[in-house]
């Protein structure tokens, strides 16, 4: 068989700034203002530069019957496109040279591109670092999507409380995307089954008077770096189907007919706002049933008209990577396609289910993991829920087998868990069919293994397997940080863009004093930009001289903002009480957004928000402390803060946080790291060395320890520093107007069934942070440490990420 040949970049028919004019002339671009149409010209014609290879290599793959690999994630964070694409195809200086004859430069124009917030943080934003480094890596992989006409909601801060509002990010329509008719599929909800026998005796079941609901295929270009390479993202968007109201018009009821179509339109209409699970919903399982079952109908009608119903050859060329839970419905409905639609028996379905199916766990957090009700399940998916009651059947005999005689391991080990209200559990279903079952940083692997999918990992230990996270370079290094950018090619050359690992280079410059003042300034500068930034959005002034301290990520009692803001509370009191001798002036920086209907999350903004008026109004403090909370946090946002941050807060209760990757780009980019031993920080000490990292807290295993005796009160009363804070805030100074409010947070702190153990670990903080500050003071020891972070930051490249899936799970 011929090797596929190596794809070379071909020349599209107009250079760049000839496509721009072209489509600024008669291209129609729409958009509110100059800088929004200008935008759009300059996406259409980037777009145009790649369509030729885009159609070459989906020609080839195909040709050359490359192993593919679906990964299917009901998020993909992708944020801003333009300059991602601009870095790949090394197009920066065409835009210039396209935009030199209008008053624009090409940073506003980026500014003008709304965030693809397909995601609500860490999951959905791996999955976009994943497609990058596998287009950049020359694999065939195909992401597998929704394309929500609503993404992630855009936060406001009024009086100081999370008000959501729609993310029409949609609304001037999306440059990237190309809408692929030709792949349009069916899928079906609701109705019944029904069996009838063959003239060969054999048995048969049909899902039929089913609603179906039409999935339109919506694909966006991935480009490689400077590969020639252009993978897929497929997004679904539900329409409906032409003939749905056929029969309504012909009873003549027109409004029950529109009606309808909206209701298939719903589906893709937005997305879950919470980063745990949303369990229970009706329309969220739908959601997960219609792009499990478009992507599937898509990959297998792909196959068919190349082999025909010739299935033998399926597994060893298809992977489907399962990101979380959220779509492994997909197990029972490959399941389904194969068995009704493809005419095979079980077992051969069965075997290739089993040897394509892989999954990824995102959380530690039994809350988190998905289960849906089974009558919820019997009405809308009849068919599936049949399916996944016969895998029940046949992996419990297993499970009987392997522990003869324990019927509690039946129960608890049940796909279906039974009760007065039966739920299937999404998760035991994607161990039970996938051939790999991966978490996310080391620490996480094994808690999995040890705790929640113990049982599983008995029975399956070689299904188990640990992927530590990663991050894009090109994305959160290359384009997110130019001025380091360029800093490290002058010194490293330009493949670290391709090979972090090249960066431990940096190692032998940290004792060149000139490297180190270059450096210096690059983060100034940053700091700068950083400052401005925070000025606009949030009225506050940073100086960019103060040490800037930022926690950036969703809201959420484990990753402890709390810890973070009762830590500004203690520097506030401190300044008040004027011990202000050895402070180091800090610029503290919080941003994230709560999931909207999480009362304690949106509580701890109000706090931010509180605390951070009471210190910004008060210039005995401002001197030596500011405080900001920023509305909004989005990729975007993440661009600008990471280059300019000095600290990065990593602080969640030990043994809670999966991995984190907000963690890597900030080391990436040069910031020192406070942090517990959570995720993937642990993996970040060993690369960097705990001398440039700032380690606090109670680890995995002295959590689980104290939980059984803990006492915050003896805590509380045992810290001078902790006492006074708590008297702060238990005396309403921050919440005069609103007496009572922060109630729940002071109960929750001094609760011995606190879960985040806030108080246990806020004495180590504390004097870590005192740490921070002394090693601040020294600008020359402090810029050393950052340059050993960057350094070391090679391992958490998702390319690297990328090779341990494609070599130890995927095969390519
Ligand atoms: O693996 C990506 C990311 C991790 O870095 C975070 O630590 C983890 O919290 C996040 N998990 C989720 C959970 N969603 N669900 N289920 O977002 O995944």
């Amino acid at each position: 068989q011929a090797k596929p040949k190596v794809v070379e970049p071909c020349e599209p028919c107009d250079a760049l700034p000839a496509s721009f004019e072209r489509h600024l002339r008669y291209g129609l671009s729409r958009g509110e203002g100059v800088s929004c149409e200008l935008f759009q010209a300059l996406a259409y014609s980037v777009k145009e530069q790649m369509l030729d290879n885009w159609r070459q290599i989906r020609v080839d793959d195909s040709h050359f019957q490359r192993k593919q690999v679906a990964y299917l994630s009901l998020e993909f964070l992708m944020g801003r496109a333009l300059g991602n694409a601009l870095l790949s195809l090394d197009l920066q200086q065409d835009s210039r040279d396209a935009l030199s004859n209008y008053a624009v430069s090409l940073e506003e124009l980026e500014e003008a591109e709304h965030d693809a917030g397909l995601g609500n943080g860490g999951l959905g934003r791996l999955a976009a670092c994943f497609l990058d480094s596998c287009a950049s890596m020359d694999l065939s992989v195909t992401g597998y999507g929704i394309r929500y006409e609503y993404g992630m909601f855009a936060q406001k801060i009024v009086d100081g409380y999370q008000v959501e509002r729609p993310d029409r990010w949609l609304r001037e329509g999306n440059p990237w995307e190309v809408r692929v008719p030709t792949h349009n599929v069916t899928v079906p909800f609701f109705g019944h089954t029904e069996s009838y026998v063959d003239k060969q005796g054999r048995r048969h079941i049909i899902w039929v008077e089913t609603q179906d609901v039409l999935a339109v295929a919506y694909d966006m270009p991935v480009p490689g770096y400077r590969n020639g390479r252009v993978n897929t993202l497929r997004l679904w968007k539900a329409e409906a189907t032409d003939d749905f109201d056929l029969a309504e018009f012909n009873q003549g009821d027109y409004t029950e007919a529109v009606a309808r179509k909206n209701l298939a339109e719903q589906i893709t209409m937005v997305l879950y706002p919470n980063d745990a699970s949303e369990n229970g919903k009706e329309l969220r399982l739908r959601q997960q049933y219609f792009l499990s079952s478009a992507s599937l109908q898509d990959l297998l009608k792909r196959w068919v008209s190349r082999h025909g119903h010739d299935f033998t050859q399926f597994a060893a060329k298809n992977v489907m990577q399962l990101n979380d839970t959220h779509p492994s419905i997909a197990v029972p409905e490959l399941m389904r396609l194969l068995i009704d639609e493809y005419g095979l028996e079980w077992d051969s379905a069965w075997a290739i289910t089993s040897q394509t199916m892989a999954y990824t766990n995102h959380t530690l957090l039994p809350e988190a993991l998905e289960r849906w009700p089974v009558r919820m399940m019997a009405q809308m998916l009849p068919r599936i829920l049949e399916i996944i009651y016969e895998i029940n059947a046949r992996y419990l005999d297993l499970v009987a087998h392997h522990w003869p005689g324990d019927a509690s391991k039946l129960a608890s080990m049940s796909i279906i868990q039974d009760g007065p209200h039966p739920h299937v559990r999404m998760a035991y279903l994607a161990i039970v069919a996938s051939f790999s079952v991966n978490g996310v940083a080391g620490l996480h692997t094994q808690l999995l293994k040890s705790g929640l999918f113990k049982d599983f990992y008995e029975l399956w230990p070689h299904k188990f397997n640990n992927r530590t996270n990663g991050v894009t370079p090109r994305r959160w290094l290359a384009h997110c940080n130019p001025a380091l950018a360029k800093l490290l090619t002058a010194h490293l050359g330009k493949e670290w863009v391709t090979d972090l690992s090249q960066l431990t280079a940096l190692n032998a410059l940290t004792q060149d004093t000139a490297f180190i003042q270059k450096w210096r300034d690059v983060k100034q500068a940053n700091k700068a930009l950083l400052a401005k930034m925070i000025a606009k959005e949030c009225g506050v002034e940073f100086d960019p001289s103060m040490l800037f301290d930022v926690q950036v990520k969703r809201i959420h009692e484990y990753k402890r903002q709390l810890l973070n803001i009762l830590h500004v509370v203690h520097l506030y009191h401190q300044i008040q009480q004027g011990h202000t001798e050895n402070m180091v002036p800090r610029c503290v920086l919080i941003g994230g957004k709560a999931a909207p209907g999480y009362f304690m999350a949106k509580l701890i903004i109000k706090l931010a928000s509180n605390v951070a008026h009471m210190v910004n109004s008060d210039p005995l403090v401002t001197p030596y402390l500011r405080f900001a909370f920023l509305p909004n946090y989005n990729v975007s946002a993440m661009e600008k803060i990471c280059p300019g941050t000095d600290l990065s807060e990593q602080i969640s209760t030990a043994g809670k946080e999966a991995s984190g990757t907000g963690n890597m780009k900030f080391m990436m980019n040069g910031a020192l790291t406070i942090g517990t031993m959570d995720g993937a920080n642990i993996e970040m000490l060993e690369e960097v060395g705990s001398e440039n990292f700032f380690l606090f807290g109670l680890n995995a295993e002295q959590v689980s320890e104290v939980r059984n005796h803990y006492h915050p009160r003896s805590i509380i009363d045992d810290s001078p520093a902790l006492s006074e804070v708590m008297k702060l805030l238990k005396s309403g100074h921050f919440n005069l107007l609103e007496p009572g409010i922060f109630d729940p947070i002071i109960a929750a702190i001094e609760c011995s069934d606190d879960q985040w153990m806030t108080a246990a670990d806020f004495d180590s903080y504390r004097v870590v942070q005192e740490a921070v500050a002394r090693a601040y003071k020294d600008p020359q020891v402090w810029t050393q440490m950052s340059i050993r972070n960057t350094a070391a930051s090679g391992r958490f490249s998702s390319d690297v990420t990328i090779a341990g899936y494609r070599d130890e799970i995927w095969k390519l």
